[in-house]
């Protein structure tokens, strides 16, 4: 603006007097007062708040589609199926701009139908963290998670966590095989503690640590997802020094962009276990200060959590970057009901087991295409974003979750049970085919169109249909036992016909294929566990020493392919006699595919199935009996995470 020097007038600076100067100052700072107050009382202005009030006044927010942020994001092996490869990529990941908070009305409206208004209720999806997290502290001021009673809970199992002998088994050469895995836990640990320790897994090639941000600057993934198989095989001193990092290095105030799935498996997973079987309040009090940092992921116009956490105190969510149209992926937010109900027992609190309800009732009352849950669901709309099913990765532990929390609820939980079966049926009606060679498998189903492929991943649901056959519909036991078995009896053939003996991470049944992977890229072995899971189970069920037998065929090309030097590693390539190794000792391994080997070697009173549940990271979970628990008194207010 130009000032011009008025005729007449004594000017002073720039050509305005001091009256005029004062009266034109007034009118600007009034100016600002107005528009800074504005800020606070316009509809839209919680993302400004959020700039300038503290954290406490600040509801979460999360949600968005608006903006596209490059970041660099974990990705497990799942995500490299959905087209993303490596332990990490650069990916465009979809960032929240609008808040999340409880603008319900309008977001049902778009959501779930009216059908589903009803019974679902956005209200409680729309809890603000603020709320939640004066809830957890409430239960952490010892006014509800004191009374939890460690003594009490343990009258409430049936048998004795570790069995009679550590479920020692009677014959020579069993247990000549439980000590080799036992060997092998402890040479991969041993590795992990020499050049890895702290960090989240071995890099057993050149002997350092991967961290990886899959954990959101979490550390010690391999420690906290072996805590329970180093207990359970007796390696005591090895799980005291993993017991005393937990308890002095496991930092949780970390400020990284967690995967929600990735970190409710293995660390909320594996502190709950150690905790359930060890008494040591070290990990309770680890296990729900993290759970309460995971509560605002659940802060989106559905309650739907997206994919991707800050652990730190914003709170703030994204959806991952390929996945389509800012989605939530169904093997993730269906993957928390177990942890998050042990969470709300072991707390008082009831918010834990809300946030998961919330969950179910809108996968509950969805329309399902052919009776099927697709991959992919909008938080923002809670409508499928795109109809493919999986019972693969993308989809797999959302189906598990469904029995299992069925199994764990005591067999009180009936809408998981009805969810469970009736997702099955769709299943089989839909998805389960016989090769010309007469193997069963579960296809892929894309909009209608089957894509005649199994994941390795997928090799879990043989265990699952297994430990499901007893609760189904009357008359169908046999017919899920034997579903189980042949669902099985193909796993172990995608390990047999390779030069390994190792299974790669997809096979065929088309172009004359036959449980073989038929491109380049599927044909690697990350040490995943599921083969080996479904063996333990279909073990366990039946006896048949069949599974021994293949667990350890599975032991022998472990020890021959994949043992190096300092560790085990994954392979690129199950057909190639010389393998090539991709320097990676996965957690899960010793998590999983160590435990279960383990587990298949032992008696069946080594963590009794009457009384615990693996969650999908193979941690155990103790079964929830309510009515014992209420007699013993574990808590004084029992029944604060009934919904009904
Ligand atoms: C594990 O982290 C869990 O089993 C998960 O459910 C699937 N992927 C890996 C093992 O393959």
């Amino acid at each position: 603006m130009v000032f011009r020097k008025l005729p007449g007038v004594s000017a002073s600076g720039m050509g305005l007097r001091l009256s005029q100067k004062f009266v034109f100052l007034l009118f600007l700072s009034g100016l600002v007062t107005l528009c800074f107050g504005a800020l606070f009382f316009l509809p839209d202005s919680v993302r400004l708040k959020r700039i300038f009030l503290s954290k406490s006044e600040n509801p979460a927010v999360t949600v968005g589609s608006d903006n596209e942020l490059s970041k660099k994001v974990p990705v497990d092996q799942e995500h490299q199926r959905a087209g993303v490869k490596g332990g990490e990529a650069n990916v465009k990941l979809k960032v929240s701009r609008k808040p999340s908070v409880t603008h319900g009305a309008r977001t049902v409206e778009r959501s779930v139908g009216s059908k589903a208004q009803d019974e679902w209720s956005p209200a409680r999806a729309h809890e603000p963290a603020a709320r939640d997290e004066r809830v957890t502290s409430a239960a952490h001021n010892g006014q509800r998670g004191s009374a939890f009673s460690y003594e009490m809970f343990k009258k409430c199992l049936l048998k004795p966590a570790l069995g009679k002998d550590q479920g020692k088994p009677s014959d020579s050469e069993t247990l000549q095989r439980r000590e080799k895995v036992k060997e092998m836990m402890k040479f991969a640990w041993d590795n992990y503690k020499q050049y890895a320790w702290g960090k989240n897994e071995l890099r057993p090639l050149t002997r350092n640590g991967h961290i990886g941000n899959m954990f959101g600057g979490l550390r010690g993934a391999s420690i906290v997802d072996s805590l329970d198989t180093l207990y359970i095989m007796g390696l005591m001193e090895e799980y005291e020094e993993a017991k005393e990092w937990v308890q002095n290095n496991l930092d949780l105030n970390s400020n990284g962009e967690a995967s929600l799935f990735e970190v409710n498996i293995r660390y909320v997973g594996g502190l709950l276990s150690a905790f359930y079987l060890t008494g040591a309040e070290i990990f309770k009090q680890k296990v729900l200060e993290l759970g309460e940092k995971l509560l605002p992921a659940f802060n989106t116009p559905t309650g739907i959590p997206r994919g991707v956490i800050n652990l730190g105190s914003s709170g703030t969510s994204w959806s991952w970057g390929w996945a389509s149209a800012g989605s939530s992926i169904l093997a993730e937010f269906g993957t928390l009901h177990l942890e998050f109900v042990h969470l709300s027992e072991l707390s008082g609190n009831p918010v834990f087991t809300e946030k998961v309800m919330n969950i179910r009732k809108l996968l509950n009352k969805i329309e399902k295409p052919h009776g099927l849950y697709p991959n992919f669901l909008s938080p923002v709309s809670g409508n499928w974003v795109q109809h493919h099913v999986s019972i693969g990765g993308l989809g797999d532990s959302f189906y598990e979750y469904l029995i299992k929390s069925y199994l764990m609820s005591d067999k009180t939980d009936e809408d998981a049970k009805k969810m469970y079966y009736s997702a099955m049926e769709a299943i089989e009606t839909n998805l389960v085919q016989k090769s010309p060679g007469g193997l069963t498998y579960v296809a892929e189903w894309r909009g209608g169109i089957l894509d005649h492929k199994m994941g390795h991943l997928a090799c879990f649901s043989g265990g699952m249909i297994g430990i499901g056959a007893d609760d189904g519909p009357a008359g169908q036991k046999q017919h899920y036992l034997d579903l189980a078995a042949e669902i099985t009896h193909t796993c172990h053939e995608s390990y047999s016909r390779s030069a390994t003996k190792l299974g790669p991470e997809a096979f065929r049944f088309d172009g004359g294929a036959e449980a073989t992977a038929t491109r380049l890229s599927d044909r690697y072995y990350i040490l995943r566990p599921e083969v080996i899971e479904s063996y333990m189970y279909m073990w366990r069920l039946t006896h048949d020493p069949k599974y021994r037998e293949w667990g350890w065929e599975a032991v022998e090309a472990l020890e021959k392919h994949c043992r190096v030097d300092a560790g085990f590693s994954g392979i690129r390539d199950v057909y190639a006699s010389t393998v090539s190794h991709d320097n990676m000792q996965q957690s899960f391994f010793l998590s999983e595919t160590l435990k279960y080997l383990y587990l298949l070697f032992s008696d069946d009173d080594l963590l009794p199935l009457e009384d615990w549940v693996f969650n999908t990271e193979a941690h155990p979970l103790p079964i929830i009996r309510k009515r014992c628990l209420q007699e013993h008194g574990t808590r004084q207010d029992d029944g604060q995470t009934s919904l009904e």
